[in-house]
């Protein structure tokens, strides 16, 4: 695989562990965030980057929340690649539901990233047949390794493309 860089965009709904996924990937990995009662939550961005396979993995993380559309927009510009987190210890929800159409429309490689895995309600078989033919990862965003061997096993299929 030749030296490049691959700018990959990171989606999902409010909470679905999108930040958790970069920081694991990255552990110098910067973003921008409100405090909320609920917690925090992304208003703007997530950033963080990976060499694999000497390759430069920009991973660029969009806010959750609906009305952020305008930033998802924005950091969407010029991305090689998306990643799409879904909580799958809750029930699908519409907002995942559209962005996985949106991002199926788009001439882009995707991937779901199943996340969640670790907790006793989470039924990643059951939330896999949401995503038809899709890449399809289970991860444990807060696993370092478990994130990280799913990025490169998406990396990998991207080789071609680059
Ligand atoms: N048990 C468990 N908790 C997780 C996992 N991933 C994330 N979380 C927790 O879920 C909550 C939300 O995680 P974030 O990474 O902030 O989610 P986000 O998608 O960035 O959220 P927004 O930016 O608000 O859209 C936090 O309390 C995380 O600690 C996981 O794999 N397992
Ligand atoms: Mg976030």
């Amino acid at each position: 695989m030749a030296g490049g860089k691959l700018k990959i965009v990171v989606f999902g709904s409010y909470n679905a562990g999108k930040s958790t996924f970069i920081q694991a990937i990255d552990s110098q990995a910067r973003h921008v965030e409100a405090h909320t009662s609920d917690g925090d939550t992304t208003v703007a961005i997530d950033y963080g980057r990976a060499e694999i396979h000497a390759l430069q993995v920009y991973l660029f993380g969009t806010p959750g929340q609906e009305r952020f559309e305008f930033v998802r927009q924005i950091v969407s510009r010029g991305m090689d690649a998306a990643i799409l987190v879904v909580d799958c210890s809750i029930a699908p929800d519409e907002f995942t539901r559209s962005l996985y159409e949106t991002l199926s429309r788009q001439k882009i490689p995707l991937a779901v990233m199943l996340n969640k895995c670790d907790l006793p309600g989470s039924c990643p078989a059951t939330a896999r047949s949401a995503f038809g033919d899709s890449l399809v990862f289970e991860i444990c965003a807060s696993e370092r390794s478990r994130a990280m061997t799913a990025l490169t096993a998406f990396v990998e299929t991207l080789a071609g493309d680059l």
